[in-house]
């Protein structure tokens, strides 16, 4: 990854205002500009390339394994911990510049990675068949209770623009002042109107659907409780992205909870209480070293 960025981290602490983090906190997320180089976000989609075709920068431990993939298949590809594999996708999802707006926005002195997401939406077939590639509504921390606190940080990085023609994100505004709803871990349920019928029936609040619309390079952050999902990649280019999920460095263990595939990076020990510290939760803000 180029070292060079398109903001220096000095500009970065200007950009992120207090008018800024208290968008994030009144509407469950924000855009950011630019943050990535035009030579960086083509080494990322060049990153993005080999890891599907399973080149991999390192070995890995065998108990996290990448299987192959279909690379003709027009399905949704959702890696998680593609840093681990991949040189350029760990420059930029353990990114100073995205740690220190992360760190800004959860108002926390540190940010750690709590994992990463690498995803590939396929547009149309040459034929014109599509898988549709949708990604129900859902919010992060349906995923998450096993973490202390649900003042976690989503950044999606955008390797191409990306709007609804491509199937880019869209969120609820102001979902996250919901708190954490029942079987909101959707993901992978296509329906995005039935799943809006819902969540919308709770009556917590206006479903207010709002597309994230962003330039290649730019990086939206989200809420852990906000509401987000997208559509249907229509175009014949796919849509691809990285994402860092970040805790604040106070995110401790909370057991008993839910499972997810990061927690056996807590060893056989595990405790409440223990901390996400380490080699697999890596220090993105202030920078190590
Ligand atoms: O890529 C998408 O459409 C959804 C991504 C997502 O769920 C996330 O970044 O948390």
């Amino acid at each position: 990854m180029p070292p060079e960025a398109v903001l220096s981290l000095a500009e970065i602490e200007e950009l992120v205002t207090d008018a800024v983090v208290e968008e994030y906190w009144e509407r469950g997320y924000w855009r950011s500009p630019r943050l990535f180089t035009d030579d960086q976000i083509a080494e990322l989609r060049a990153a993005h390339e080999r890891f599907w075709r399973r080149e991999l920068d390192r070995e890995i431990p065998s108990q996290y394994g990448f299987t192959p993939v279909d690379l003709n298949s027009l399905k949704l590809r959702q890696d998680c911990n593609g840093w681990w594999v991949n040189d350029t996708i760990r420059a930029a999802v353990t990114s100073p510049h995205i740690g220190a707006i992360a760190a800004r926005l959860m108002k926390t002195d540190v940010v750690r990675l709590w994992h990463d997401q690498v995803i590939y939406k396929p547009g149309v077939g040459p034929d014109g068949t599509t898988d549709a590639g949708n990604v129900g509504w859902h919010q992060d921390f349906g995923y998450w209770k096993a973490c202390s606190t649900t003042n976690m940080c989503t950044a999606w990085v955008a390797l191409q623009d990306t709007d609804l023609r491509n199937g880019g994100m869209r969120t609820i505004v102001g979902s996250h002042r919901w708190g954490l709803i029942e079987g909101s871990d959707m993901f992978h349920t296509k329906d995005l109107e039935a799943l809006a019928k819902t969540y919308a029936a709770q009556g917590k609040g206006e479903w207010i659907d709002e597309p994230c619309i962003l330039k290649a390079g730019e990086v939206s952050f989200h809420h852990a409780l906000t509401f987000h999902g997208s559509g249907p990649n229509n175009t014949h280019e796919p849509r691809l992205s990285v994402v860092a999920h970040m805790m604040p460095g106070d995110c401790v263990y909370r057991s008993g909870q839910q499972w997810h595939p990061n927690l056996v990076f807590l060893g056989p020990n595990a405790r409440e209480g223990q901390p996400f510290v380490g080699d697999y939760w890596p220090q993105m803000w202030p920078v190590v070293g």
